[in-house]
């Protein structure tokens, strides 16, 4: 992968890219949560950012609640094909189905990309009083779609992002667990990622639910780039660039 970026002309791995070990699996699925915050509180206290890469969708919630505990009520801004707001699931209420419900309380929650939903999610949105921004809006005019995002994001708040890769359409990100057809392209992924990044405090994010295909590299790679994607946005729009 290139490292030099041909957008903001930032070489993020200059600034200083830090990968901690992986954090093996346990049970039960609570106890996965709070190991987690417990990984990301420190990381958060020493005033770098976390970027967390899993995995299931419900490794967001231990990240989201330590960056909640140390910056406040935050921007939550959820890229997904699914809402990810079921009270339960499968007999847990820490599956990846779950894990916007379980924070959503922690913020300003904004949807992007949504395309499939129940119909419980759509009554527990309906009480909330808020509605995502849906793939079919973005696809049919990404720019309001954008400029309608922007409005919605309280500019005094720190902000969190979690990218679920299957808020991209299938034909450019097959390599997830529950894939839907009509969804984002990488422009109109990082279109919005950098328009966010100008207009919010970036935080902290996510990157999750790559599911890789034995043999079919261009997902990963597309993960990959999507997390240094984002990187040089945030960092373009802070401190000068060392050009050594
Ligand atoms: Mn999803």
């Amino acid at each position: 992968m290139e490292l030099y970026d041909e957008e903001t002309g930032v070489e993020i791995h200059r600034q200083g890219v830090f990968t901690i070990q992986p954090i093996d699996p346990i049970l039960p699925p609570e106890a996965m949560v709070q190991k987690i915050k417990d990984t990301v509180s420190p990381i958060v206290n020493a005033g770098q950012m976390p970027v967390v890469i899993g995995g299931d969708h419900s490794v967001s919630i231990g990240a989201i609640e330590a960056v909640n505990a140390a910056a406040g009520r935050l921007n939550i801004v959820h890229f997904d094909a699914h809402t990810d707001l079921r009270d339960s699931y499968l007999g847990s209420r820490y599956s990846h189905a779950c894990a916007m419900r379980r924070v959503c309380g922690l913020g300003n929650m904004l949807q992007i990309g949504i395309r499939s939903v129940s119909r419980d999610e759509i009554e527990f949105l309906n009480r909330l009083n808020v509605e995502p921004i849906w793939a079919r809006e973005v696809i049919e005019d990404r720019n309001s779609a954008i400029l309608e995002a922007v409005s919605r994001l309280e500019p005094s708040l720190p902000t969190y992002v979690t990218i679920d890769l299957d808020c991209l359409d299938p034909s450019i990100m097959p390599a997830v667990g529950t894939p839907e057809p009509g969804g984002l392209s990488w422009t109109d992924l990082t279109q919005f990622l950098s328009a966010i990044t100008r207009t919010a405090n970036i935080v902290a994010f996510d990157v999750v639910e790559l599911a890789p295909i034995p043999g079919y590299h261009a997902a990963d790679f597309t993960a990959a780039r999507l997390i240094y994607k984002f990187l040089n946005y945030i960092f373009a729009s802070r401190e000068p660039l060392r050009n050594t």
